[in-house]
């Protein structure tokens, strides 16, 4: 068993029914839930948009490679009604799943990396992954989540 972290956001539809659906999607096919962080409105991020999001970062327990956990996560995304522009630029979704940390794992291919190499700049992923892993230790930064999410409020400021 791995113990993996997942990032959940939507800004379309009934949010919070995305969110939920979503949440028991992964209970069925991904692995058991360890914890799961509050709901959190959060303005969009690196995109112009009117629609806030609703974001989540859970923790679970997956018998699944990090191939097939991409490829679960992806099927939840297109099951609850995602679609892609193919311009490659942020756009408003129904659900969108990133896998954050899988263990201490490293991985590069060109489909899959992890950690996700931005987790750290955004504070819509922090400041709940900082509700229920506070003192996980990202493997490439040797920070933990409590590190990084007062390093970037600092920046900003
Ligand atoms: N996801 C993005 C880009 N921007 N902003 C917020 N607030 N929440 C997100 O989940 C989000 C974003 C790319 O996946
Ligand atoms: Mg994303
Ligand atoms: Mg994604």
């Amino acid at each position: 068993m791995a113990s993996v972290y997942l990032s959940l956001g939507t800004n379309l539809g009934n949010r919070e029914a995305n969110l939920n659906e979503a949440v028991a999607m992964i209970e069925k096919r991904i692995g058991s839930l360890s914890s799961v962080s509050a709901f959190y409105q959060t303005a969009p991020w690196g995109f112009e948009s009117e629609n806030d999001f609703l974001n989540l970062v859970l923790a679970c327990e997956t018998k699944l490679s990090p191939e097939s956990l991409l490829q679960e996560t992806q099927f939840i995304e297109i099951e609850l009604g995602r679609t892609k522009k193919s311009n490659g630029s942020y756009s408003d979704r129904m659900i969108d799943i990133d896998i954050l940390y899988y263990e201490q794992l490293i991985v590069e291919t060109p489909r899959l990396i992890i950690p996700h190499p931005l987790l750290h700049l955004r504070e819509f992923v922090l400041a709940p992954l900082n509700e229920i892993a506070p003192l996980f230790l990202h493997p490439i930064f040797q920070k933990t989540t409590e590190q990084m999410l007062s390093e970037l409020k600092n920046s900003s400021k």
